[in-house]
């Protein structure tokens, strides 16, 4: 056993409540991210900072966060999924799915909004609100029609996202009505400039027969409660090809240009592979492909065999990776992840990252927690941001990653109690703060240097200050000053 540290974030105020997990609060933002619970086991983590969205009160937001919990950068209150960094024409850029402000967002476990892109300034660069010419619904109007579940960034500058479509369907074959209703599962490859739809793709109309889904039809299959027997959750741009994941099939789809199915990777018969023995996978989340050749190509996934009965409970959340021969069409297991200290048992979402030093990160999705694993599956962190167990905190995915940012809005500082409290959202090179103080707005003069201390710095001040500007200064020496505050008397 290694030993581990536990790190808890000390710096932001802690409030508690009965019920609710403890969130941190700061004096010149409203931002109340989760506090971090961190246990690292000493062991080499990949560099980047982590990227979650977050569901519970008092405030779900996007958040980027270092991996010893200080925040980082936190959007707006609302609802989002899938922040993420991405490239953009050379240029590395924050892209995140919103449905605030989107009637009846989410629905079913999928949802309707935009697609947002900042740059390191936070500015942004585009808003994707996309009419998709969905049925939505109760028929009603939704103007931002992209899904939660992919916004994935090709390196041609167009984007892929899922979408959500009210359709009819002929249900017999699962003894349901001839004229019954699905939520078909769409995917649209779209160029982010001009909004033109380059490619789009349709479960129901591109080969895939409802009767593959392992989703039982129940009571659904109708206008109100239409049958979703697909499930997209992740596509990613593989050459001209498109790998698609579905829930509801158990199955991985490769996708040629032309739409047409090249071969599908499922989880219980291992569809045109033969699976390794003993190993099955199940309503899973976040496919992606790397090295992928002619003849060959490595799958990784996050496992959700724990969703529905008789398995949960049973079946543990795994990272799995799997390389499959496309000429033998077998596969073989190269890795499966799992905690053997903790088991953790999430029904859905999920995110399963490479990282560049040969490390794993798995988000828990449904349930809030970050693990990296090292490359032999060892646990090397595990970050817990919320009760295991309610169901209330989720972040669909985790990523880590690269990013610096300077933002284009002016540090903030507040006064209160003869304390300074200094912050500025999103950025990552502040090195530290200098104070100018003074009895005139126009006589403000340099008192103190202090260390940048976590997202919120703080400092005691004179009490014959009556107004206040701090700058924060980068690690290049540059300045950035906020405004000028009165001091409260
Ligand atoms: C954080 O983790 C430690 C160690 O597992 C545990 O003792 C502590 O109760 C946790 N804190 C919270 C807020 O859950
Ligand atoms: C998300 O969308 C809402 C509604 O349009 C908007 O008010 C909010 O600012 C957006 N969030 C971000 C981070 O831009
Ligand atoms: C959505 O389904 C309707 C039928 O309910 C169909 O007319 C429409 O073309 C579909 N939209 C897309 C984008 O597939
Ligand atoms: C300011 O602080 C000094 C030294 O602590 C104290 O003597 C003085 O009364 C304070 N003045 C005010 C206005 O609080
Ligand atoms: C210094 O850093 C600031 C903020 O990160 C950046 O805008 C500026 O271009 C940098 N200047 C130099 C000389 O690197
Ligand atoms: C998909 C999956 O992993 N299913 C497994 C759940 O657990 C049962 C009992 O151990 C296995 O038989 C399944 O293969």
């Amino acid at each position: 056993m290694c030993a581990s540290k536990i790190l808890l974030l000390s710096l932001a105020t802690v409030i508690t409540t009965a019920v609710a997990w403890p969130s941190q609060s700061f004096k010149s933002v409203p931002f109340a991210p989760p506090v971090f619970n961190i246990t690292k086991s000493g062991a080499h983590l990949a560099p980047g900072l982590l990227l979650i969205t977050t569901t519970d009160p008092p405030f779900p937001a996007s958040y980027i966060v270092t991996d010893d919990g200080d925040l980082v950068w936190s959007s707006k209150t609302g609802n989002y999924a899938n922040l993420n960094v991405q490239t953009l024409g050379s240029q590395p850029v924050l892209t995140f799915w919103n449905g605030t402000g989107s009637a009846d967002v989410h629905v079913a476990g999928h949802g309707y909004g935009m697609v947002q892109i900042l740059d390191s300034t936070y500015t942004e660069l585009f808003n994707l609100c996309l009419n998709l010419g969905l049925v939505t619904p109760g028929d009603i109007a939704i103007e931002c029609q992209a899904d939660l579940h992919e916004s994935y960034v090709t390196d041609h500058g167009s984007i892929l996202v899922t979408a959500y479509n009210i359709t009819q369907a002929d249900l017999t074959s699962l003894n349901g009505p001839g004229d019954g209703w699905v939520y078909d599962s769409l995917v649209f490859d779209i160029d982010i400039k001009t909004q033109e739809i380059l490619f789009s793709w349709s479960a129901l109309n591109g080969g895939v027969s409802i009767s593959d889904s392992k989703q039982p039809l129940g009571s659904s299959g109708t206008l109100s409660d239409p049958f979703d027997f697909f499930h997209i959750n992740s596509i990613q741009s593989v050459g001209n090809r498109y790998l698609l994941n579905s829930r509801y099939t158990w199955t991985s789809y490769m996708i040629d240009s032309n739409g047409d199915i090249e071969w599908q990777f499922e989880g219980s018969t291992g569809g045109d592979f033969k699976l390794p023995s003993d190993i099955h996978f199940a309503w899973q989340h976040h496919a992606r492909a790397l090295d992928v050749t002619a003849t060959s190509l490595t799958l990784h996934m996050f496992d959700n065999a724990n969703y529905e009965p008789p398995f949960a409970g049973v079946n543990q959340s795994l990272g799995l990776m799997f390389s499959l021969d496309l000429l033998s069409m077998t596969s073989t297991l190269l890795k499966d992840l799992y905690d053997p200290n903790e088991a953790l048992y999430a029904d859905s979402q999920g995110a399963l990252d490479l990282l560049p030093n040969g490390n794993i990160l798995m988000g828990y999705g449904q349930i809030p927690v970050i693990r990296e694993y090292g490359p032999a599956g060892d646990v090397r962190m595990t970050i817990t941001f919320g009760e295991l167990d309610d169901g209330t905190q989720q972040s669909y995915r985790a990523y880590r990653l690269a990013w610096e940012g300077t933002p284009a809005e002016a540090p903030v500082v507040v006064v209160e109690n003869g304390w300074a409290y200094m912050s500025w959202n999103g950025a990552t090179c502040v090195e530290s703060w200098y104070i100018y103080e003074g009895t005139t707005a126009e006589t403000l003069k340099c008192t103190m240097r202090v260390r940048n201390s976590g997202f919120e710095t703080r400092v005691s001040i004179s009490n014959s200050t009556a107004f206040l500007k701090v700058a924060a200064v980068t690690t290049n020496f540059s300045k950035r000053y906020s405004s000028v505050v009165v001091v409260p008397q």
